[in-house]
């Protein structure tokens, strides 16, 4: 099939997986035509069935805010017609959805062709930004006018259905994981000059954004280094970090802090890590903790959202509910003292991350996309 796929190109997780599921269907045989404003960050590989088309957003003195929207609908008309696209998968509601209907609607004026547009709800273009006033209407409207929605937890379905007046099925389908590539052999010489004295390693990844409440990483690895020697890897960045920074300084425990920034190479950094904090505020799901969990760290988090649908209390981690510090670094402290529950814990949490793997997830795309595409064109049973 030839598909296109509309994402940001950021290191934000609907991208990521926006990303890795185009690459694993141009690994599959489609031709796959990314649609974006900038190089996705993770399309890093050369396959003979990728295209990437750049939006170009022309600016102009009377424009303070240039028409994004307008540039992107614009440049989907235009891969779907020269490219003769089978369907246009947009992830991210906003303005994907919105931006794809306007494609769709001027390419059955032009063209005479119905494409089918499938929207994937990733978790803030729901939780948070969809909900805003200033958006609700167009964000409603262009998610029914999708030909097939669908969500990456039941939780985010849920969440959907209460906030938006939508009036089609919300398929679930889970966000995955090549475990092959994170279950890495850790790099001897990476861990000695994190960890020189064997410390244990936590780790926490993320968009710094108030929604992930990365000072209560902070806290808990303070309390953890009360008890004991431990390094604590930051990995990302966004608008929290100063402050978080500011914080390690404030706690005393910046010595042992790596703030790491933005990093590519996940798996070679997760693979030298013990456990994975994630005190977020909400999740839709939590992709970064499902690679964690592929790279066999346990990992530990709130019981907000879609989380407890991949982390499982006392076997692959521990939930709290949100900002109960003192019960995520109690937990963390007794798991490290625990050696043989430890590593018990990294393998339970590695079969969990099996359930998720890539191989699952991928057939189930395109078993969905087989329901939209053109009878000639399908070449899938
Ligand atoms: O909020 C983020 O971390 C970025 C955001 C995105 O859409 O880029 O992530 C959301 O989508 C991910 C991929 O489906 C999910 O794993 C994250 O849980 C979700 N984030 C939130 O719901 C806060």
């Amino acid at each position: 099939m030839r598909i296109g796929i509309v994402c940001y190109p950021t290191f934000g997780g609907s991208g990521v997986l926006a990303t890795e599921l185009g690459k694993a269907l141009a690994d599959e045989g489609h031709q796959v035509h990314f649609i974006t404003y900038q190089q996705p960050v993770r399309l890093n590989v050369f396959n003979a069935n990728i295209f990437y088309h750049e939006v170009r957003v022309p600016t102009y003195p009377l424009f303070d805010y240039p028409p994004y929207e307008v540039a992107l609908a614009s440049t989907m008309v235009d891969v779907i017609v020269n490219h003769d696209l089978d369907l246009l998968h947009v992830h991210y509601a906003i303005p994907h959805a919105s931006a794809a209907y306007l494609a769709k609607q001027i390419v059955k004026q032009k063209n005479g062709r119905d494409i089918p547009v499938i929207t994937t709800l990733h978790g803030t273009d729901i939780t948070l930004v969809g909900r805003d006033k200033t958006y609700e209407p167009v964000v409603t409207f262009s998610i029914n006018e999708s030909d097939a929605i669908t969500a990456v937890s039941e939780n985010l379905r849920e969440e959907t259905y209460k906030s938006f007046a939508i009036t089609k099925n919300i398929e679930v389908i889970h966000n995955f994981v090549d475990v092959t590539r994170f279950n890495k052999k850790p790099i001897d010489a990476f861990r000695k000059v994190i960890a020189p004295n064997g410390e244990k390693i936590l780790i926490h990844a993320s968009n710094f954004r108030k929604v992930k409440r990365v000072d209560d990483v902070v806290k808990v690895f303070a309390a953890v280094r009360k008890e004991m020697p431990a390094k604590l890897l930051m990995v990302g960045d966004g608008p929290e970090r100063p402050a978080t920074e500011e914080l390690a300084r404030r706690l005393g425990v910046d010595e042992d802090v790596r703030f790491l920034g933005k990093q590519e190479q996940m798996e070679d950094i997760l693979a030298v890590s013990d456990i994975f904090i994630l005190p977020s505020e909400y999740e839709s799901f939590g992709l970064a903790a499902l690679e964690a969990m592929a790279a066999k760290a346990v990992v530990i988090s709130t019981n907000a959202g879609g989380l407890s649908e991949i982390n499982i209390q006392n076997e692959t981690g521990f939930m709290t509910n949100v900002g109960d510090v003192e019960a995520m670094s109690r937990f963390t402290i007794e798991l490290l003292r625990d050696e043989s529950r430890l590593s018990t814990m990294k393998e339970k949490a590695y079969e969990q991350a099996c359930r998720f793997d890539i191989r699952n997830i991928i057939p189930v795309y395109e078993k969905l996309y087989s329901r939209y595409c053109r009878m000639e064109m399908c070449g899938i049973d």
